[in-house]
């Protein structure tokens, strides 16, 4: 901390109020130096935390992050909260194995009042929080802290809603609004929003009217103009749809200024009624590369903190997002019925070309997984083929609608499901572990996952046109094997055998194909001779390849990237059991716990999943027939 003349004397929150104005500003500066300086090592969302430096200094000038409640939205922005909260040290090790999480965490400290990770929850969180104090008299502040992004989310009107009759004191929302979700936003909302803020831009023509009208028509002309004005400023005054809604709406001010902040937030300490205060920031403040570049600099993998430039080169190898993005633009320009929806994951979901290239047929419909469902929905019933990109852990709040929307009613609708299995330092929010078991449960529903780019371009080629609703998982990170092969369809339900052995059969699903291979490699060293099946359908699954396997192998073996409880190992244990069938199995996969935070390598080091410790428990369950589940 010897480079931070001020920041190494800030031991807690407390010592902000014996700072200069001078030294404030000279702190916000050493904490933005400080997180571009620990985001560049590990990673992780540099512009968001640092559009909110100035913001979180004044919460804490202002409020007391004990006794006040300060709950951010996603989290994904609270590093200068952490930092000048009790984390000062540790932030060192953000996003490390056992270090700091990349976002707000009940059980990382007691200045955490709300876990997220998932966005959109603040508001209603604040709300419980608030009125939780009302019933048992206890006083204080809670804020919540919610981007223009997350401000799309149906969550966050549910809550506004709420907020609005429920009519609480002291309970205030303060809008972050940098105009970014992590692309630029979308929608009417911000639209509306982005009014309120050009909204100097309206006057100007206004008054040039007034001057014109009075040069030509004189005074009556002006006054018929004012009548109109004072009609249409109804439309124009800022904040009017949280006016509306019960709130008191107090902005647009900039959030970068930190004494306008303070002043703000001490003056709205007696009103009465809830207060929406819309403060303006920019994403990556203070920080070229992350300013001119809002959008790689949301999210970054570790970066030359000079140059701005990523440190890992990129592989010549595409990631799955990148295969799955690239042969729905092959497959859409031959196939007009194709649309593709993403719930404000352009980038992420490898959708970015497909929206150059068909602008009228891509659709971000913002923080909005549920809406996107039923949307898809409609327009499959209009006879289109919707293409519906979701991140695993996101889909969960789509579920209702896949289960209600889609499924009950058979409506044909891919769900892409990327970063399925474990994601690495975004941790427990974020690990895409449930999708198997919460979807296999839905009837009229198919599952699969590919095991290399070639089989993800033909089960999409397959999914698109097979009539049903048809789910793809596929991981994060890079694919094995060429892209550029022509597209193949693959019977709904089929598996295939890649090596014939005895004894054992490994069914492996999507990434754990290729580690299957891998295991068996390691026992055939050790005398053992398993057999590896590529389980591609997880919903329907080939009962012809299974039931050959259940005949001639005594030893069962799953593999899967997701959770044990439901998952596909659960559904062989159901196939094996309901068909009287008496092999041994046993499962590998993800416990029935929260997986923590941390590179992927570790945590499947820790959870006995990579193929040494596969092949070591294989070989010792042969020999005592016992299988155990590591936890
Ligand atoms: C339910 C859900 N869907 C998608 C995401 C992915 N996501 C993380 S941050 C973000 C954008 C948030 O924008 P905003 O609230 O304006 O915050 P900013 O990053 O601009 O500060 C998105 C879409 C998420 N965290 N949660």
């Amino acid at each position: 901390m010897k480079d931070y003349k001020v920041l190494g004397r800030v031991n807690s929150y407390k010592d902000l109020q014996n700072l200069s104005p001078e030294e404030i500003k000279q702190l916000a500066e050493e904490v933005r130096n400080y997180i571009i300086d620990i985001t560049s090592k590990k990673g992780g969302h540099i512009g968001p935390s640092l559009g909110v430096v100035e913001l979180t200094i004044a919460l804490l000038l202002s409020f007391d992050p004990i006794k006040d409640k300060i709950v951010w939205d996603i989290g994904h922005q609270a590093y200068a909260y952490k930092i000048l909260t009790d984390r000062k040290e540790r932030f060192k090790t953000l996003r490390d194995y056992g270090g700091i999480s990349g976002f707000t965490k009940i059980k990382e400290s007691i200045y955490d009042h709300f876990g997220a990770g998932h966005s959109s929850t603040s508001i209603s969180a604040a709300l419980g929080m608030r009125i939780g104090k009302d019933l048992k008299n206890k006083d204080g502040y809670t804020v919540a802290v919610i981007g223009d992004g997350a401000m799309t989310a149906g969550q966050a009107f549910e809550g506004l809603n709420n907020a609005g009759w429920l009519d609480p004191s002291k309970f205030i929302i303060i809008l972050n609004d940098n105009q970014m979700s992590i692309s630029a936003n979308v929608g009417a909302i911000y639209t509306y929003f982005n009014r309120i803020i050009t909204n100097k831009v309206f006057q100007k023509p206004r008054r040039a009217l007034k001057v014109a009208a009075n040069k030509l028509f004189g005074k009556s002309a002006v006054s018929i103009l004012r009548k109109l004005e004072e009609y249409a400023k109804g439309l124009f005054t800022p904040g009017i749809i949280f006016e509306e809604l019960g709130f008191n709406y107090i902005g647009p001010i900039d959030g970068h200024s930190i004494f306008s902040l303070k002043e703000t937030f001490e003056n709205i300490k007696n009103m009465q009624g809830p207060i929406l205060i819309h403060v303006i920031t920019k994403k990556g403040k203070g920080y070229k590369p992350a300013e001119e570049n809002p959008i790689s600099y949301h999210g970054m993998s570790p970066f030359d903190k000079i140059t701005g430039v990523p440190v890992k080169k990129k592989t010549n190898q595409p990631t799955w997002s990148e295969i799955f993005g690239n042969a729905l633009v092959e497959l859409a320009s031959k196939d007009e019925k194709i649309v593709a929806i993403t719930p404000a994951m352009k980038e992420g979901s490898g959708l970015v070309n497909f929206a150059k290239n068909f602008p009228d047929r891509f659709f971000d419909v913002g923080i909005a997984e549920q809406h996107a469902a039923t949307f898809a929905g409609g327009l499959a019933i209009e006879g289109l083929k919707p293409v519906l990109a979701y991140y695993s852990t996101f889909l969960q709040r789509g579920y209702d609608q896949v289960i209600h929307d889609l499924a009950l009613q058979e409506l044909p609708v891919l769900l892409a499901i990327d970063r399925a299995g474990l994601v690495g330092e975004d941790g427990p929010t974020h690990h895409g572990v449930f999708d198997i078991a919460f979807l296999r449960c839905i009837p009229n529903i198919v599952i699969c996952a590919p095991k290399d780019a070639k089989e993800l371009r033909d089960l999409l080629f397959t999914g698109i046109n097979s009539g049903k609703l048809f789910a793809i998982r596929y991981p994060r990170g890079t694919a094995y094997g060429k892209s550029d092969t022509p597209f193949e369809k693959i019977k709904i339900g089929s598996w295939e055998i890649l090596e014939e052995g005895r004894d054992i059969a490994v069914l492996a699903t999507g990434k754990y194909v290729y580690r299957g291979l891998k295991v068996r490699e390691i026992l055939k060293k050790k005398g053992l001779n398993p057999t590896i099946v590529n389980a591609r359908f997880i919903k329907p699954f080939d009962t012809e390849i299974l039931d050959k396997i259940l005949k001639t192998h005594e030893y069962i073996v799953t593999l899967e990237d997701g959770v044990l409880s439901g998952g596909f190992g659960s559904s062989m244990i159901e196939y094996i059991t309901d068909n009287n069938y008496k092999n041994i199995i046993t499962r590998f996969g993800i416990p029935d716990r929260f997986i923590e935070h941390g590179k992927i390598d570790i945590l499947e080091e820790k959870l006995g999943l990579t193929s040494e410790a596969i092949a070591n428990r294989i070989e010792s369950f042969i020999q005592d027939k016992s299988f155990k589940i590591v936890s």
